[in-house]
């Protein structure tokens, strides 16, 4: 198969809305183009759609977690959406029922209690089944739900805001994994994306704690595609950079001058960045993992060389 042909293909399927693990159109199309042209060879060029596909994202009442269900939502998948503000969680869903999403529902979640979990996933569930052409299979799982506490130095660190960051950026994820992968089909190109972090590959002063648990966070990606290989569910660490989202805001606990110190004079990422990432990431087609995305602003070239315009 010519590059050529091989572009045709994926245009072709783009057009026709199908592809081969779920529609027939494609090889009427293959055949009448190319007779001796292998199916697999149109697999491999071809997106996974995004339409219909159940996608359960943690932490969806802000920054990241709301645009990416603003993201999925515009390619028509389906969405169960959990945080732990219900008032920004139903504005959340709302903006992706606009954005196009199939369906979206919201429910109560915090990722550092387990009952909280059970109670999210068996509510996931019961909102899959009997409402969905998929089986009330969960297509994509997104561990984005953590975030950072203080700038403290270990001297000192404060308690609550480390074994804050532990439940929700490291035993969030593995608790979530854990309750969320038996919902997960095999060999149909399920994805596992777990938010990570600059962070979790580089220190910096007065980031121990969180830095530890995004390098744990980063570790339990590794591990996961290990213990998951042969299953056919792809693992992702999406890892960014200096982002202008609500997370400041929570770092510092609303002091706002801290804030806007941080992003002074510089362009940070924004929610919408990473999101696209998301998308894109999820709809590879379902041979292909990517397993680490790095993504900073082009002004952070490294963690401590920020370029900030006077
Ligand atoms: P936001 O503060 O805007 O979003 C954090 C989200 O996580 C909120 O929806 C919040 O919801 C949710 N959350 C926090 N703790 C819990 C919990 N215990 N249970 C359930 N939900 C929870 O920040 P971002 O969008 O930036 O953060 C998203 C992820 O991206 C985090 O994991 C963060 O560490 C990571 N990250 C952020 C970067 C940045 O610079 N912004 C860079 C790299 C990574 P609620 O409070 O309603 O529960
Ligand atoms: C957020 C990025 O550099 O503030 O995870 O830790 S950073």
């Amino acid at each position: 198969m010519t590059n050529r042909q091989t572009e045709f293909y994926w245009l072709v399927a783009r057009k026709n809305g199908t592809h081969l693990e779920t529609g027939d159109p494609m090889k009427a199309e293959q055949k009448k183009f190319s007779p001796s042209g292998p199916v697999c060879a149109i697999y491999q060029v071809m997106g996974l759609r995004l339409k219909d596909k159940w996608v359960l994202i943690t932490g969806a009442s802000s920054g990241f977690g709301a645009a990416a269900a603003r993201a999925f939502g515009a390619e028509g998948a389906k969405l169960l959406l959990g945080a732990r503000r219900m008032d920004r969680l139903e504005q959340a869903a709302a903006e992706a029922r606009t954005a196009g999403a199939s369906a979206a529902h919201f429910h109560a979640l915090d990722v550092s209690r387990t009952a909280s979990v059970e109670t999210f996933v068996a509510w996931a569930k019961a909102r899959m089944s009997g409402q969905t052409p998929e089986g009330g299979e969960l297509h994509i799982l997104i561990n984005n739900a953590g975030g950072a506490q203080g700038l403290d130095s270990v001297l000192e660190g404060k308690d609550d805001d480390w074994e804050t960051m532990l439940q929700s950026n490291v035993l969030g994820v593995l608790r979530m994994t854990r309750a969320a992968l038996p919902l997960m089909p095999h060999h149909l190109g399920a994805t596992i994306l777990n938010i990570g972090s600059l962070a979790g590959h580089v220190p910096y002063e007065g980031g121990s704690a969180y830095c530890a648990a995004k390098a744990g966070e980063l570790q339990i990606t590794r591990c996961l595609r290990l213990e998951l290989n042969g299953t056919g569910i792809r693992v992702s660490s999406i890892d960014p950079g200096l982002a202008r989202t609500e997370f400041a805001n929570v770092r510092f606990k609303g002091d706002e001058a801290r804030v806007n110190k941080l992003y002074e004079g510089t362009n940070p990422l924004v929610a919408e960045d990473i999101a696209e990432i998301l998308v894109w990431v999820a709809s590879r087609p379902a041979h292909v993992n990517i397993d680490e995305m790095l993504i900073k602003p082009v002004d952070q070239a490294a963690i401590h060389k920020v370029f900030r315009r006077k």
